[in-house]
């Protein structure tokens, strides 16, 4: 239940509760909704359980893999523990406060706080920060002799590679356990070693001696080299299992036993040359990913979870960087078993606070997320910090501004410090935003091992031609440190098409096309060490408008994991086996407006391939065949209306080939022909892309000036922004619709609108906004660009008038409805005399304005 007043204890209501089932989050709903912001507070969740036989002389433990974020253990009405961040396990050890009586009920109640603190990161970042128990809850029942004494929420026992070589691996396992019996205990400790192909190679008793009642010991246990070990690599992820177990050596009996996996390899990185692994040079191409999913937020199941990881392996990739904070453990056990190797980070984004509060959860965060991960071979680096200046505080106040940054600097190091102490075997990193000086002058480029670049060159901010220099910008500018693009990426609403791509017009085609710059000149540059796409898929964040509000877009898949262009793109870029790929794919509903004299409307198809050239078919006649060109190749499609049938076919040895069918509803130029009567057109004014409305079933049209026979504006100017980034229409939520890029545009000063329909019973639907005056709620700080300035008011009333009847009177939307408010009138209207539809636009005050128009035939 949720708890707005955040009260200390459990509220004694029988009443209120909903039931659920974890993982859950309460914010899977309001993240996404049409009204700006979710719940950040107080819930509480009450489980009533029967106590069970097996727990007899046993110790039990609460696990809980993660809570977002801050959390209190309630059990039996007593206090049992509390954890603080949002994105590792912790371990709240509860036998004592269990009522003993062998049929009473354990009543455990969890309160997790999801609100702002400003002790705790991340403060603030471009994603929803959902809250709730959203991962696994476990109770742990153990043997009062046991491994799991909870050591930041780690299993208690680490497994190191020291030394590896292709000849041969030394192995260490250390850890530490505690005897929380009565009596002191004789034990020891067996390790069994099982290669790949699950074959003991090693098996070994140690003697820990006796350990007394109460004591907890660490162990350190070097075991003796491995020869010719099986290394564990992205093409071949061979995985030893390691076997620990606590026996007991008078009984013999095993009193707790774990079970971890781990891989022989060694890796480094170089300034020049990049990375090398097993002594071999790869470049770590991959993606960074979010957590959540469409419909679920963050309360993801695992096995969906590592569906997405076979998703990044599929398409060619090595690498995953875990962003931005630690994520589920199945995530990394899959890491380990596709072979792609992993950062991870903790959530330290864009900002600090200079508390001794903060510096100490950041810095237990960090240990939290080594401890707990340091199993993995496929972690090679632990990082820290993504963008850390962007949210610059004191901007204005320079001698403060240094203060802080001089702080930032000093809790750097202490992580740095920390984490190379804690782990002296895999590298570390900073992320930082594209802006050299500024993290050069606060020396956290120095800081860390590797520097990570996330750069928007072509998005944000520069252009996309000039990338390639940017890379060697990065590399002369900051000598003898090895970097990778740990992100880059640009938004892609999948459901907007532009066949002339601009920056910032959202469309599928400009993320493409970006993508292709960039992956070019990575690729082409041995010293840069890697790169990860921002992002694997579209992903939550609240604070975001533009065209799908609370949703970051620059996925190469949607939030519901279909793949865009861009995902075709990476497959063909980087598989090592022949692939081709027709994105219309994800295009299989297309609509035109047909060019006078033609029944055919021509648009491009892209289709991605790696294999030199290929022929397309259009119903069986071929298209000719084209070269690609950095993995892409175009060809002009004429499409007839109805069903439209692709083939393409690689030429050469490997004869592959890709299908697709597509249903085409082509608006003939002539609206009266005979040949495809007119039935319904959707136009999105102001307008030069094309929109797939997945909940009206139809494609809305680009704009276009009236031409006797056919359809269009008369008068007026497309609405054009003069702040952020957006070529046309505005970035602004508009509430009250799911189709904010037709609302976001719109033609001002109109003065009619002509369609010349053949007669008949028709529906005319306006669709208006007012978008001026209408800004975005906050200002992204990715958004680097300096002039976002507020768009003028205009004051406007007007009608609209059909054939000379009054359809809207005296409109005045931020009036009557508001700004940034979806606003729909509707007419019909029965057309006699061939006279077709005419709109008309009267101003009463200022300029007339209309966002989008649909006509429909009734009869
Ligand atoms: C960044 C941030 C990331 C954002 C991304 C974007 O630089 O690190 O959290 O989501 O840009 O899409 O703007």
């Amino acid at each position: 239940m949720k708890d707005p007043k955040n009260q200390a204890m459990l509220p004694n209501l029988d009443a209120g509760w909903q039931p659920v089932t974890v993982p859950h989050t309460w914010n899977a709903v309001d993240a996404f909704d049409d009204v700006p912001g979710y719940y950040r507070g107080a819930g509480w969740y009450k489980i009533v359980m029967k106590t069970q036989a097996a727990w007899k002389g046993k110790v039990l433990y609460l696990q809980f893999d993660g809570a977002n974020q801050e959390t209190e253990v309630f059990v039996n009405g007593k206090k049992a523990g509390a954890h603080i961040g949002g994105y590792s396990r912790f371990i709240v050890p509860v036998t004592d406060l269990m009522r003993n009586e062998a049929s009473a009920l354990q009543t455990i109640a969890v309160k997790v706080n999801n609100r702002f603190n400003k002790d705790i990161a991340p403060l603030s970042g471009d994603f929803t920060f959902f809250g709730g128990l959203y991962r696994k809850v476990s109770l742990l029942v153990l043997n009062p002799v046991h491994f799991n004494d909870p050591d930041h929420g780690s299993s208690g026992l680490y497994i190191s590679t020291p030394e590896v070589s292709a000849a041969k691996a030394a192995l260490k396992v250390s850890g530490q356990l505690i005897n929380k019996s009565a009596a002191t205990k004789t034990l020891v400790l067996r390790n069994l070693v099982k290669d790949p192909q699950g074959q003991v190679v090693y098996s070994d008793d140690f003697s820990l001696g006796q350990i007394s009642a109460g004591k907890r010991v660490a162990f350190t246990h070097q075991l003796p080299t491995l020869s010719n070990p099986v290394l564990w690599s992205p093409e071949q992820p061979a995985l030893y299992t390691v076997i620990s177990s606590i026996v007991d050596a008078q009984t013999g009996a095993v009193l707790d036993k774990l079970e971890h996996r781990t891989g022989m390899r060694w890796f480094r990185f170089d300034v020049n040359e990049g990375f090398f692994l097993n002594g071999k040079p790869y470049k770590l191409m991959g993606a960074s990913r979010h957590q959540d999913y469409k419909g679920l937020g963050n309360a993801v199941p695992a096995a969906l979870q590592v569906e997405d990881l076979r998703k990044i392996k599929a398409m060619g990739a090595n690498f995953l960087r875990v962003a931005h904070y630690p994520q589920d453990q199945a995530v990394l056990d899959a890491c380990d078993e596709l072979g792609l190797l992993a950062s991870l980070e903790t959530p330290l984004v864009s900002e600090i606070t200079e508390s001794k509060a903060f510096t100490n959860n950041a810095l237990r965060m960090q240990m939290e997320m080594i401890k707990q991960h340091y199993n993995h071979p496929s972690i090679i680096m632990w990082t820290y910090m993504n963008e850390i200046l962007l949210k610059m505080q004191f901007k204005d106040a320079e001698s403060r501004k240094k203060i802080y940054v001089e702080n930032v600097r000093r809790l750097a190091l202490a992580l740095e410090k920390m984490t190379r102490r804690a782990d002296p075997y895999r590298y570390t990193m900073i992320p930082n935003h594209h802006s050299i000086k500024t993290y050069k002058e606060a020396g956290l480029t120095d800081i860390p091992m590797v520097v990570g670049w996330n750069v928007y060159h072509g998005w944000y901010g520069g252009d996309l031609a000039n990338f390639p220099e940017a890379l060697d910008k990065l590399h002369a500018e900051v000598p003898g440190k090895p970097f990778m693009i740990t992100e880059y990426g640009a938004d892609a609403d999948p459901r907007i098409h532009a066949y002339k791509p601009e920056r910032f017009d959202k469309s599928v085609e400009y993320a493409t096309r970006f993508h292709q710059t960039y992956l070019k000149a990575i690729l082409s540059k041995p010293f840069v060490a890697g790169a990860q796409v921002w992002n694997f898929a579209d992903f939550a964040s609240e604070d975001r408008e533009e065209t799908m509000p609370h949703i970051n877009n620059k996925g190469i898949m949607t939030i519901d994991r279909q793949a865009k262009n861009t995902y075709f793109l990476y497959c063909a870029f980087l598989s090592k086996t022949p692939y081709l790929k027709i994105g219309a794919a994800a295009q299989d509903r297309r609509s035109g407006s047909a060019m006078q004299g033609q029944d055919v409307v021509t648009q491009p198809v892209e289709v991605f391939g790696n294999v030199g050239d290929a022929e397309l078919f259009l119903d069986g006649k071929s298209m000719g065949k084209k070269n690609f060109k950095d993995h892409i190749a175009v060809w002009n499609v004429p499409f007839q209306h109805g069903k439209n049938a692709l083939k393409v076919v690689a030429s050469g040895a490997a004869r592959l080939e890709d299908q697709a069918s597509i249903n085409f509803n082509l608006i003939p130029a002539d609206l009266s022909s005979k040949k495809l009567p007119f039935k319904a057109l959707a136009i999105s004014l102001g307008d030069p892309r094309y929109f797939e409305d997945e909940t009206g079933n139809k494609i809305w049209l680009p704009d276009q000036a009236y031409r006797k026979g056919s359809w269009g504006y008369i008068g007026g100017v497309p609405y054009k922004k003069e702040t952020g980034h957006q070529p046309f229409g505005s970035d602004k939520n508009i509430v009250g619709t799911a189709l904010d890029p037709v609302f976001q545009t719109q033609r001002l000063g109109l003065e009619g609108y002509k369609l010349d329909v053949p007669n008949g019973k028709y529906e005319v639907t306006m669709y208006f906004a007012e978008l001026m005056g209408a800004e975005m709620t906050t200002v992204l700080p990715y958004n680097l660009l300096p002039s976002y300035k507020k768009s003028a008011k205009e004051d406007r009333v007007f009608s609209v008038y059909l054939h000379g009847h009054l359809i809207a009177n005296r409109l005045d939307l931020p009036k009557q409805f508001g700004l940034a408010l979806a606003v729909q009138k509707k007419a019909k209207v029965i057309i006699k005399d061939n006279k077709g539809i005419y709109l008309q636009f009267k101003a009463i005050e200022g300029r007339p304005v209309l966002n989008a128009l649909e006509v429909k035939r009734l009869a």
